[in-house]
């Protein structure tokens, strides 16, 4: 039985992948950890009081190691990080939560012999890659603060596979949709905002323009592919870091359209942000993920319709 740390726990993915972790490893066997207890934050009670939880700042490294070795963990799910349109405002917190904390994470395993889920994003690339069907293989040059630590990210786990012997494994996510917590400081979160507004006011002010396609992915299939991928046969991964994986691309009219086939007073303008459109514009449109496909068997369960489907049943409940 897998025993796992998980950094930034309360976050947007923690919240969810901590219960289902506990589902699956046993409530014991998963330590949530936070730099702090969240306080107000939609779900933490949940995640402290159903398993361990521990108060680790990805910065220290000594308090990583501490709880690692009280608790025997054998595998790290390294999740604390700053997004790309945070980022923006504050490169240097950015910088030093990304890549320091990383680092701090990669040491502690490779120092305690544990397996590390590293995310990557969409954001790991840049203007100059192809825009659709993004291979797996490609040019990264990305213009984000966010990405740059992302594409850095993805080559400092190659190197402590390749020289060191970890086991380090990740995927490139997309904007991740969830009616759980809420997204915090992405360029893709109106795709989140606007299922509560829909809900709520019935009118909903977009931030990212007409026609600007992204990858996306409902938050219960990018749960299955960190544990799929952690489960997944060492010998029949060639990439193991950084696999695309991708489920649905859309524009915001087209998830308008769809909500407004449930909800048909729905209405939406456009109050473009100018910092997030143009983060938006460098990412690619969808992600070619064949590589996950053949090498881990990734195979998403939603798509725009279904996820808007169980999204505006979920969050009626949630939010009545
Ligand atoms: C963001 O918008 O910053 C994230 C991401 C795509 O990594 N959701």
């Amino acid at each position: 039985m897998k025993k796992i740390l998980v950094t930034g726990a309360l976050g947007q993915i923690g919240s969810e992948l901590v219960l289902k972790l506990r589902d699956i490893y046993g409530e014991k066997n998963v330590v949530a950890s936070s730099r702090s207890t969240g306080k107000g934050k939609e779900n933490s009670k949940e995640i402290i009081e159903s398993g361990p939880f521990e108060i680790v700042d990805v910065l220290n490294p000594q308090q990583i190691a501490d709880i690692t070795k009280k608790y025997d963990i054998d595998t790290i799910i390294h999740l604390a990080s700053i997004l790309s349109a945070v980022g923006e405002e504050k490169p240097h917190v950015l910088w030093n939560i990304n890549m320091n904390g990383l680092y701090n994470a990669l040491e502690v395993a490779r120092e305690n012999n544990c397996a590390i889920f590293v995310p990557s994003s969409i954001a790991a690339f840049g203007p100059s890659t192809p825009k659709d069907l993004t291979p797996q293989d490609t040019i990264q040059r990305p213009t984000t603060i966010y990405g740059v630590s992302k594409v850095s990210g993805e080559l400092l786990c190659d190197y402590y596979y390749e020289r060191f012997g970890v086991d380090t494994r990740g995927v490139r996510f997309p904007g991740l949709i969830s009616y759980k917590a809420l997204p915090g400081g992405g360029t893709t979160d109106y795709a989140v905002h606007i299922y509560y507004e829909a809900l709520k006011t019935k009118e909903f002010t977009c931030n990212i323009k007409e026609g600007t396609k992204m990858d996306m992915m409902y938050m219960p299939d990018a749960l299955d592919s960190v544990v799929d991928l952690m489960e997944a046969d060492a010998s029949k991964l060639e990439h193991r870091n950084a696999f695309n994986i991708a489920s649905m691309s859309f524009g915001p009219e087209e998830i308008y359209e769809e909500i407004k086939k449930q909800i048909p007073e729905f209405t939406m303008k456009y109050d473009v942000d100018p910092v997030k459109q143009k983060i938006a514009e460098s990412w690619p449109n969808s992600l070619d993920d064949n590589a996950a496909r053949n090498e881990w068997g990734w195979k998403p369960k939603y798509n725009l319709e279904t996820m808007t489907t169980d999204m505006l049943e979920k969050l009626k409940e949630k939010l009545n």
